[in-house]
């Protein structure tokens, strides 16, 4: 046999019998799977998947009828993989949710070892509570709950407020680290003045004292206001990336690495009529729409799909996967993958291309 040829095995009574002898010692041959283990390319179970803003928020909104923010401990719809039934999880590594908070409730403090971001979809007056600072929420803006930190969240405006949630949660069970606390009562002690963080590390200086952990960003939020401006200057003098148009990442400014140590985070404008080439990479990532319309197409021919996208609605893009955009009005997505895991441990690859001619 050559190398590169599969490797199929002619079963002999004396070999099946090895095997079920072996698998009483807890043993099992590598032989038999070393094809499912080491796949030439990366084999995931998760698909690709779009959630429409407007079907969601309707059967979001109905829960707040059948049960309060405190009853839930957070109100959230999980959006799960089709591939992934029963896990929880958006992509193999990330957990997705949208939470729905009502005028006047509290969801409860509490901390766990998963980190969490916020990106906010809809709604005015509300707060999220980090280790005692109150972090004022408005559309588009992506605030960091990073690990082991205490959180609550709250809404002294009127309406429905919802944001969506991302959490290595799955990335984290994965290693077995999962601890969950709640505090004592319903808010933890406000200990901090509001937005204490950006003034401390959000304007381009650090406090003297200040020594990095590295694995906690101390700047939380990162306001669309800003956010937007940037994308609106990159817009007026940068080369368009053909695979991503123009896209910044958000960092944790005293390390200059991504903003969450499991969760790369992006914010990406794709200008009006624009095509993007074929990309993938082996970051599974969860888009979410912040403006405009247009299409995100998976794959070519029988196994081709593709989803009409408009402003708040939730895609899901895994690992390997190509894909292309076609922007029908300027359009400005925000993202997170596992980018920054992958890369640190020297795994992350991309692929640029046509795939029709791969
Ligand atoms: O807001 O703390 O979507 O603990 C899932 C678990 C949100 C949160 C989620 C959580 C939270």
């Amino acid at each position: 046999m050559r190398r590169g040829e599969k490797k199929t095995f002619q079963s002999t009574p004396e070999l099946d019998r090895y095997h079920e002898r072996i698998a009483a010692y807890h043993l099992a041959p590598l032989w038999q799977r070393l094809g499912s283990l080491l796949t030439p390319e990366p084999r995931v179970a998760s698909k690709p998947q779009l959630w429409h803003y407007d079907g969601l928020r309707e059967l979001l909104l109905e829960s707040a009828g059948l049960i309060s923010a405190e009853e839930a401990e957070r109100r959230v719809l999980i959006l799960e993989n089709p591939g992934l039934p029963g896990t929880s999880a958006i992509t193999e590594t990330l957990f997705a949710g949208l939470q729905l908070v009502m005028p006047g409730e509290i969801a409860p403090s509490h901390r766990h070892s998963p980190a969490a971001l916020r990106f906010i979809l809809e709604g005015e007056g509300a707060y999220t509570a980090v280790n005692g600072e109150k972090l004022p929420m408005h559309p588009g803006d992506f605030i960091v709950t990073p690990s082991w930190c205490w959180h609550d969240h709250g809404h002294h405006g009127s309406g429905p407020f919802v944001w969506l949630d991302v959490l290595d949660l799955p990335q984290v069970r994965n290693t077995g680290a999962i601890f969950f606390e709640e505090y004592p009562d319903l808010r933890y002690p406000e200990s901090r003045p509001p937005e204490d963080s950006f003034y401390r590390y959000g304007v381009n200086m650090v406090p003297v004292e200040h020594r990095t952990s590295g694995t906690k960003s101390p700047l939380l939020s990162y306001p669309y206001e800003r956010t937007r401006k940037a994308l609106e200057n990159l817009k007026q003098h940068s080369p368009i990336d053909p695979c991503h148009g123009l896209r910044m990442e958000f960092i944790d400014p005293t390390t200059g690495r991504a903003a969450i140590p499991t969760i790369s985070t992006f914010i990406q404008l794709l200008p009006t009529s624009f095509e993007s080439d074929d990309y993938r990479s082996t970051d599974g990532t969860v888009f979410c729409v912040v403006e405009g319309t247009g299409t995100i197409k998976f794959g070519s021919g029988s196994n081709h799909i593709e989803f009409r996208y408009a402003p708040r609605d939730i895609f899901a893009v895994p690992c390997w996967q190509f894909h292309r955009f076609a922007a029908d009005e300027e359009t400005v997505l925000f993202s997170a993958s596992d980018q920054a895991t992958q890369t640190q441990l020297g795994l992350w690859r991309e692929q640029r291309g046509d795939y029709a001619a791969i």
